[in-house]
């Protein structure tokens, strides 16, 4: 099939999960626990957006690519020979995707996939299978032919790790735990070097200038941190703040973080539901624990909120130390830690120096700050006065532990492709 016409299948996927939107959202809040109006206004949205635009994201590329090649790759090779380059489907690709967005993380998976005309299997997150089998009988019905994309529910450590091992799977993409991307990794090594690319945890730097719009910061901050119940792998969970505004920051965020309300997500006044499970509820209540014998100041949350299910209530710390668990390891939950820093030569110092590397944020007025630090930081993705900013045309991945590769935008696409170089000899060229 060629690209046009997968353009018309991932366009018409598009319209069917908009036309199934309220379905989708309230099976994603039944399987997830995330607030209703969250999965209906943003994950909804958003994962619309992703099969929609890649189609002439993708379309563009392609013909460019091709244009490029066709012109001066002919031109640039000496001799009596014309030269093009095909860019190919990589063919079957195993996709592992997590539960913290089931259905955003599934169409950042498939959507750049089908734009570039691969075949898939997908395994969903043990926890949260429920939406991306809906979307499979979607796109069945948008008409996308039979074995291009299968679904395949099932845990991590059989069916996940068969994708990773199998010799017919051309690429695994991967996002999850940076201990899992290192299996996966090692997997392709043992099997067919299958192309690997791996979107892991993180520990994102997030700065705070005492120049910045101070409402906006701790606002964007918060959300930040505290959305989708702290369980996103780019959570901006050390918070630098300048020494001058360092009191400031604490106290508004404090406040900001009480007034979030816990309870059903069904409910539309919910800001926060519970934790996934008890597994991750456990290791988040452990590591406040942790926080609070290492000495940091816990100013609000540090409990379970209620006596069902897995809530935890909104949790802020300040005086924050560097060695500190709770300023090393991916909480992946309503956990802020506020830290303090005087000057820039230590704020590069302190915000780099983590195994992670996947997003950072900067807050201030003067830009000529702002560029500094996005170049200073080493991450995959720098939020300047926002934060959680995303679009299919905008790559995301990270650096280090991580992972590598980029998922959406032209580089992304480009991971779904193999470059094919063909060379004609032709009796004269002149050039
Ligand atoms: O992740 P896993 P878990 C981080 C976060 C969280 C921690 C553990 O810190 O607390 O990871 O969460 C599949 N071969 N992130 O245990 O196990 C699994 O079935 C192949 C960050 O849930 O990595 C699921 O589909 N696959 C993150 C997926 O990997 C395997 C999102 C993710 O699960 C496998 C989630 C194996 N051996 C957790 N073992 C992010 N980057 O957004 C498991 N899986």
């Amino acid at each position: 099939m060629d690209a046009s016409n997968r353009g018309v299948l991932l366009n018409r996927l598009a319209d069917l999960v908009e036309r199934d939107r309220v379905y989708l959202a309230s099976l994603e809040t039944l399987d997830n626990g995330k607030p209703y109006t969250a999965s209906y206004a943003l994950d909804l949205a958003l994962t619309a957006k992703v099969y929609r635009l890649i189609t002439p994201l993708q379309l563009e590329f392609m013909q460019r690519l091709n244009c490029k090649t066709a012109k001066e790759q002919s031109l640039a090779l000496q001799g009596d020979f014309l030269c093009f380059t095909r860019h190919e489907p990589v063919g079957v690709c195993g996709q592992i995707i997590p539960w913290n967005f089931p259905l955003l993380m599934q169409s950042w998976k498939l959507g750049p996939a089908l734009a570039a005309g691969n075949t898939i299997v997908m395994k969903p997150a043990e926890q949260t299978p429920l939406t991306a089998l809906h979307v499979a009988q979607l796109t069945a019905e948008a008409g996308f032919p039979p074995g291009v994309i299968n679904v395949v529910p099932g845990d991590g450590p059989t069916a996940g790790a068969a994708l990773a091992a199998h010799m017919d799977v051309d690429k695994v993409a991967f996002t999850g735990s940076t201990e899992v991307g290192s299996i996966i990794q090692k997997a392709s090594g043992e099997s067919n070097l299958k192309r690997v690319t791996l979107e892991l945890g993180g520990k994102s730097p997030n700065v705070v200038f005492a120049d910045a719009d101070m409402a906006q910061a701790v606002e964007m901050s918060h959300l930040g941190l505290f959305f989708n119940q702290g369980q996103c792998c780019c959570a901006g969970t050390r918070i630098f703040v300048e020494g001058k505004a360092y009191d400031e920051f604490v106290e508004r965020s404090v406040q900001r973080a009480k007034l979030s309300k816990l309870g059903d997500p069904f409910n539309m006044e919910t800001d926060q539901g519970p934790q996934i499970d008890e597994v991750q509820f456990d290791k988040i209540m452990e590591l406040i624990e942790s926080g609070r014998t290492e000495g940091a100041t816990m100013l609000t949350g540090g409990s379970r909120h209620g006596d069902r299910g897995f809530f935890i209530q909104p949790t802020v710390f300040a005086d924050v130390n560097d060695d500190m668990r709770i300023a090393k390891e991916e909480i992946f939950g309503p956990v802020m830690q506020i830290m303090r820093f005087d000057g820039m030569d230590e704020l590069y110092e302190r915000a780099n120096k983590t195994q992670y590397g996947l997003a950072a944020s900067v807050f201030t007025k003067d830009l000529d700050k702002a560029l500094m630090v996005a170049q200073g930081i080493r991450a995959g993705t720098v939020w300047v006065n926002c934060y959680d900013k995303f679009d299919a045309a905008a790559p995301f991945g990270g650096y280090k532990m991580s992972g590598f590769g980029r998922e959406l935008g032209e580089y992304g696409l480009h991971l779904y492709t193999e470059v094919k170089t063909v060379t004609i000899k032709v009796p004269q060229k002149n050039s």
